[in-house]
């Protein structure tokens, strides 16, 4: 059975799992802890997931050709619809990842996840974010304030977000961003997006956040 490595908290794993997961196609899924290089390594030679073991003990990782690989495996009423929208809301998104990853980074630590479950995976983790906001978990979420304004701003500027009657690439490309915001509290969701990530989440049995956001 093909098996998918991934951490709860990526947006890039759950590309893969919601696929692996809407389709149907059997699977089995490791959750690693966020400081294991060894795995990684084993697999595909660097420290990335999500990673995807085939039948043969190969393995691949880029969350996109995983989610490809997925499909070629799935029933063809499993198909996804072509992306027609996603790169406005993927440009709007990446204007905005500064303020995202301040909001993100120190509260992935503090909501329950498996690959966050050790000490040392939790001080992996925020050693190395820090790094990329430039300033500590503390800081950050001194700040949120701030980064909250900014992201509100991003949430009312988002357009049409596509309808989920039927999953498409868009949703893979669009969705787990949006869901990973929902760790953040006091953000205020315009009702479309908020049907938006509840409807994919149902659809794709991905967990949201919306009980743990801190
Ligand atoms: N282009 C890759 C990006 C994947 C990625 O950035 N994964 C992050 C987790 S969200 C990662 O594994 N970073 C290394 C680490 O956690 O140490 C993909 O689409 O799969």
């Amino acid at each position: 059975m093909i098996t998918l490595y991934q951490y709860l908290h990526c947006p890039f794993c759950v590309r893969a799992d919601m696929i692996a997961n809407y389709t149907g196609v059997p699977h089995k899924k490791v959750l690693l802890l966020n400081d294991d290089d060894a795995t990684c390594h084993q697999l595909i030679g660097k420290k990335m997931v999500p990673i995807l073991q085939l039948d043969d003990g190969s393995a691949m990782g880029e969350s996109l050709d995983i989610v490809d690989k997925i499909l070629s495996l799935a029933p063809p009423d499993k198909q996804l619809q072509a992306s027609h929208q996603a790169d406005e809301v993927t440009t709007l998104l990446s204007e905005y990842s500064s303020d995202m990853n301040a909001l993100l980074f120190p509260r992935n630590v503090r909501i329950e996840q498996p690959e966050f479950k050790t000490a040392s995976a939790r001080a992996y983790f925020q050693a190395k974010k820090e790094k990329v906001i430039a300033m500590t978990f503390a800081e950050a979420m001194e700040c949120s304030e701030q980064a909250i304004d900014r992201v509100n701003d991003m949430l009312s500027k988002l357009p049409p977000l596509p309808a989920t009657t039927r999953l498409g690439m868009d949703d893979v490309l669009i969705f787990p961003f949006l869901r990973n915001l929902t760790m953040v509290k006091g953000l205020t969701w315009p009702e479309p997006v908020k049907h938006y990530v509840n409807e994919v989440a149902a659809l794709t049995n991905i967990h949201l956040y919306w009980q743990q956001a801190v």
